[in-house]
């Protein structure tokens, strides 16, 4: 969609277009009341510096929109074919490497109590699992800040999707 487009749908439409980014209602809120944006690295800086105040409340709340890396998202939606190229790298997985990411969900969600969240684009299956391992050691505080950062990665890649880049710039 262009930007212009995107400044002038009515209020609603505008809010929906941003949850489809990060499900925080409060801030596709924001996002969307600070329209007009003059150009996409205009609405960039904006939606990252509103999402840098996101918490625990926030990480829960879009995390139940998130599926299991791993587990191919179903629905129709823009959120579940978003997730779905994004994971598209796990369908060349190796078997091993799938189930180990499993286990490793798993044991995530024991110990954090939610969904393990990476910025999955980008990444191979064996990338993916060894940043879990990884996060798997952090403390709880530790984890939530990374957990936070994955969301506004995502966020902003599906921004970069969902808007055209301005001519002028390529941006
Ligand atoms: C996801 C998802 O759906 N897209 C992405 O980049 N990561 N899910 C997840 N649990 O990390």
């Amino acid at each position: 969609m262009e930007l212009t487009h995107f400044n002038d749908l009515p209020e609603a439409e505008a809010i929906e277009v941003v949850s489809v980014w990060a499900r925080v209602p409060a801030w596709a809120e924001a996002v969307a009341g600070t329209r007009p944006f003059a150009s996409v690295d205009e609405l960039e800086a904006t939606a990252d510096r509103l999402a840098r105040s996101w918490g625990r409340p926030e990480l829960d709340a879009a995390l139940a929109h998130h599926p299991r890396i791993g587990e191919r998202p179903s629905g129709e939606g823009a959120e579940a074919n978003a997730s779905r190229h994004e994971q598209s790298a796990m369908s060349d997985a190796a078997a091993s490497v799938t189930e180990q990411i499993a286990a490793g969900n798993a044991e995530y969600e024991a110990r954090f109590g939610r969904v393990f969240l990476i910025r999955a684009a980008g990444r191979t299956p064996d990338e993916i699992l060894a940043e879990l391992q990884r996060r798997l050691e952090n403390t709880a505080d530790a984890e939530v800040d990374e957990a936070l950062d994955q969301l506004r990665q995502i966020a902003m890649l599906r921004l970069h999707a969902a808007i055209d880049p301005d001519p002028s710039t390529g941006e």
